[in-house]
């Protein structure tokens, strides 16, 4: 493979959109020029729309996008929730092989390049066997979540879930948890192994402890030195304050309330993804923000889970980085939950472009523009934009769609994110300087619906 040259005559780089841009990359796919006012080489390629830097989705957990939709009706329980869901999802997993992990995550992860993510943090916490015995490989799934990345070019940081109770204090793991669980040495094991295959093909391994619910503290100290001795630095992401449950029990167990538990009891800082992180007081969410670590925002998923809304114009007053995760793959759009993000906020000042900075005015540039930066601060790769040294992943808007056509960049954006319906208004996206999809379609879109379609019906079937 060799390296690669794109002209586009509007791009959206990290100091914003900017005119005449040469993108030329090496042949690893990493970004050497960057070139604004430039003048088209000859036979260079010339990009049909305005680029935009490829987001990350830093939140998955890639199984669900076969249970996604499948719990929207009443259940036994007095009132569905977060909970009931949970039951249900638990019923699910418990029957996925690694044939069917592979098929799902390759058809997710071509809906996400399509839809304009470029690169995926799993927190894959489905392990073992049904029975909650290892598989003989105990890395199988894992195993099958890199190779759907390899088939569709998919960027990955691979988090394996550090899982062992119940609820707070550590209380034991019930039976819908057992192929979750390690032993804090068998995931180290775990990481060992993976370490090398991550390598290989570019992708960043770091470790979920799933929730301070999961994880007991001495097993959180332990897991996090014995990452540093395999991977020093690695991300680590935590699932926190995601339900006001999850509060209240915190606050029984401690005294404390989860974020402020971590932050008193953790070496929290700009490797950590504090997934959700809905349910936060004013003092927490300074700390957290100072921290330097990502809030991680699932927007549509905590509207269909009804965790809550974040309140996202106070963490960035406190200068919080953040990005956006698919995690139920409900919505699988970066547009649609930088929408539903702003939407959200919207409803509840009852002010509009809240996502706008004093920096970007247009409030689809903004909101991409910082969920890109905190998104490659999660993933722990390179992959933070149109700049030289990162990686070239991109996505070309569709000037010639009827939504779009005639509009200056930043309109279009705005109109993609907000006023599009979102269909086809990307027609081209590339990873590390590869196209992935072309005219709206990735290459692989037949043969990984047709598995995925094929997967589903033996889960609900069998
Ligand atoms: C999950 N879901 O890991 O799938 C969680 C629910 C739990 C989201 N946070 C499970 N969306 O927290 O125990
Ligand atoms: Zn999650």
């Amino acid at each position: 493979m060799s390296g690669g040259h794109l002209f586009a005559t509007d791009a959206l780089l990290p100091v914003g959109w900017s005119r005449n841009v040469l993108l030329g990359w090496n042949a690893v796919g990493t970004l050497t020029t960057v070139r604004t006012d430039a003048v088209p080489p000859p036979n260079a390629q010339i990009a049909s729309g305005p680029l935009i830097p490829g987001m990350p989705n830093l939140h998955s957990h890639a199984f669900q996008r076969a249970f996604a939709g499948l719990s929207e009706y009443r259940t036994a329980a007095a009132q569905d929730s977060f909970w009931s869901w949970r039951t249900l999802m638990y019923r699910f997993a418990a029957r996925l092989d690694p044939a069917q992990m592979e098929a799902i995550a390759t058809w997710l992860y071509t809906e996400m390049l399509e839809a304009g993510y470029t690169s995926v943090c799993e927190f894959h916490y489905v392990h073992h066997q049904g029975d909650g015995q290892p598989y003989a490989d105990s890395a199988t799934l894992s195993l099958a979540l890199l190779q759907a990345a390899q088939a569709t070019g998919m960027g990955l940081t691979l988090l394996p879930v550090l899982y062992q109770s119940s609820g707070f204090g550590g209380q034991p793991a019930n039976e819908g948890q057992r192929r979750f669980l390690h032993t804090t040495d068998a995931m180290l094991r775990l990481l060992e192994t993976l370490r090398p295959v991550c390598e290989a093909q570019g992708a960043r391994l770091g470790l979920a402890p799933h929730s301070l619910r999961a994880v007991p503290q001495d097993t959180l100290c332990e897991a996090l030195a014995g990452l540093d001795a395999i991977c020093p630095g690695a991300p680590v992401h935590i699932h926190i304050a995601e339900q006001t449950k999850e509060v209240d029990d915190c606050l029984a167990w401690s005294g404390q309330r989860p974020v402020a538990w971590l932050m008193n009891h953790m070496p929290v800082n700009r490797r950590w993804c504090l997934v959700h992180a809905t349910h936060m007081d004013d003092d927490e969410c300074w700390r957290a923000a100072a921290s330097g670590a990502v809030a991680g925002l699932c927007p549509s998923t905590e509207a269909n889970l009804g965790d809550g809304l974040f309140d996202f114009p106070r963490w960035r007053n406190h200068g919080g980085a953040w990005g956006i995760g698919s995690d139920s793959h409900a919505c699988v759009n970066a547009a649609e939950d930088l929408m539903v993000l702003e939407y959200g906020q919207r409803l509840r000042t009852r002010i509009r472009n809240i996502g706008a900075t004093p920096q970007q005015l247009h409030t689809a540039t903004a909101l991409m523009l910082g969920a890109l930066q905190g998104g490659a601060q999660a993933a722990g790769r390179a992959i933070g934009g149109l700049a030289e040294g990162q990686q070239a992943d991109f996505a070309m808007l569709d000037a010639r769609q009827l939504a779009l056509a005639g509009l200056p960049p930043e309109t279009m954006l705005d109109v993609h994110v907000f006023a599009s319906h979102r269909n086809n208004t990307i027609s081209e996206v590339w990873t590390a300087g590869q196209r992935r999809v072309a005219n709206s379609r990735h290459t692989l879109h037949d043969t990984a619906a047709a598995s995925f379609i094929e997967a589903r019906s033996q889960l609900l079937n069998d």
